[in-house]
């Protein structure tokens, strides 16, 4: 049972808690000790760099990930990043080309294996106190990359490639003198700092029901559904707008000071709020709430990211546009108002279904704007750092939202 994360720097499920201090797991390392040659793949594979900001390469990626990625428990979807997502998501401010690791066919140039890491600020640990009223969680400011969009082709699955990619990724990473990483995943792997519940709430649900995402319930007809989760054209706050890159200043206090509660989030700077929150259609919305009586001042962030699933094997419907809440800082407006204004904004543009984690504070609104829980869940893992006495922590800890 876990042959390679059994040999890894992360949490054991073995591990007893106790004595051990907080901190890297593994002894500590400078780069000039880290491996300089590339680890080996199997004869006929071999490692490139997939540069997105090519759109031939960047396609390459999003056929990869189209035709290969996560599906949820039935196969019935399976997620669809867009290529102008895959761009905004890995070509973010501080990345690294070499970062975005592929692996092909030497024949054929065929991609059929990749892996990403982007630069983040991470704070980690702490004390009690986060969650609903807390005052700031403390913990430890560290530099780590995210890993994100692990996949290995359909026809190359349990060769044990997915292992070689990882520890790639690690030793090019610690050539740039980073030694953590965050990740996440629906498969339980030694060991979840936390596990988070996906929940939905349908914006179409005759759609929803029709390609079996969600079932009608019980003792209600699909008129009486419809008019359930029916929302208004318009979003209810005032001073509600899009955000714009010069916003950034105003936010970034905003969102760092909210987040400080929180036992696992990212502490982001001017330039990482500007690209983080922006409108691009399609791939991210943020809006701001500027007060109506204070022109220029900033109370409230709300965002969401788009990803949608490919519907598996029906005869009519091919995707399903499902919106992901992103961060959301309510200042002075209620949270479940700016969720419901999200909601509002994602349903106007033809979203089918809007998903959020049970993280942060959502679960002040999932059951009042009427979300009911998936089938799926979330973990959380920290490479090469375990909290004081192997701790773990409760979704409504967590104030880190990865893609
Ligand atoms: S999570 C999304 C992952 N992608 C998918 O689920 C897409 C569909 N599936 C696939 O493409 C393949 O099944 C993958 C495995 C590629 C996932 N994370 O090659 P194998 C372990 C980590 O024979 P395959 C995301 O992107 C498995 O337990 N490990 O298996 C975050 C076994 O190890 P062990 C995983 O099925 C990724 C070994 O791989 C995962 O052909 C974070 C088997 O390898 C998984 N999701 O390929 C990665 N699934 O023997 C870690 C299986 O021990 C980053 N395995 O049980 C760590 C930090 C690195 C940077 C550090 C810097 C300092
Ligand atoms: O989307 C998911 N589940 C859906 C569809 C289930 C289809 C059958 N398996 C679901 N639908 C019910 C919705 C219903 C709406 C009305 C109210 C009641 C609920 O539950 C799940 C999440 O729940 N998604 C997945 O399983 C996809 C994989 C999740 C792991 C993600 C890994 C991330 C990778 C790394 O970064």
């Amino acid at each position: 049972k876990y042959a390679f994360w059994g040999t890894q720097p992360v949490a054991q499920f073995s591990e007893a808690g106790g004595e051990a201090p907080e901190g890297p797991i593994d002894v500590p390392k400078t780069v000039a000790e880290v491996r300089q040659e590339p680890y080996t793949l199997p004869d006929s594979f071999e490692w490139c760099v997939c540069d997105l900001r090519d759109d031939a390469v960047a396609h390459e990626v999003y056929e990869l990930l189209s035709n290969n990625y996560v599906e949820d428990d039935d196969n019935m979807f399976r997620f669809n990043y867009s290529s102008g997502f895959l761009k905004w998501c890995l070509l973010c401010p501080g990345h690294t080309l070499d970062w975005l690791v592929g692996v092909r066919v030497k024949a054929s140039r065929r991609l059929v294996g990749f892996i990403s890491a982007i630069p983040a600020h991470i704070r980690v640990g702490g004390g009690p106190g986060a969650g609903a009223e807390g005052g700031p969680a403390g913990g430890r400011e560290v530099r780590m990359v995210e890993i994100n969009f692990l996949c290995v082709h359909k026809k190359l699955r349990s060769k044990r490639l997915a292992p070689v990619l990882i520890k790639e990724i690690t030793r090019r990473v610690n050539l740039r003198d980073i030694w953590q990483a965050a990740y996440t995943a629906g498969v339980l792997l030694p060991k979840p700092l936390a596990t988070c519940r996906y929940f939905h709430r349908s914006l179409n649900p005759r759609k929803l029901i029709d390609v079996g995402f969600s079932r009608l319930a019980p003792r209600m007809t699909m008129a009486r559904t419809i008019k359930l989760y029916k929302l208004p054209d318009e979003p209810l706050t005032p001073g509600m707008r899009e955000a714009r890159p010069e916003d950034a200043p105003k936010l970034v206090p905003l969102l760092n000071d909210y987040l400080a509660r929180y036992r696992l989030t990212q502490v982001f700077n001017e330039e990482e709020v500007a690209h983080w929150f922006q409108n691009i259609d399609n791939v991210v919305q943020a809006f701001v709430v500027e007060d109506p009586a204070a022109p220029g001042s900033l109370t409230d962030l709300v965002s969401f990211y788009a990803l949608p699933s490919s519907i598996l094997g029906h005869p009519e419907h091919t995707e399903l546009r499902a919106a992901y809440l992103y961060y959301t800082v309510p200042g002075a407006t209620p949270l479940k108002q700016l969720v419901n204004d999200a909601m509002i904004m994602a349903a106007s543009k033809g979203y089918d279904v809007f998903n959020a984690l049970d993280l942060l504070q959502n679960e002040l609104f999932l059951k009042d704007l009427k979300f009911g829980a998936g089938d799926g869940q979330l973990h959380y893992y920290l490479y090469n750092w375990r909290l004081a006495g192997n701790a773990s922590l409760t979704p409504q800890e967590v104030g880190l939202v990865l893609m």
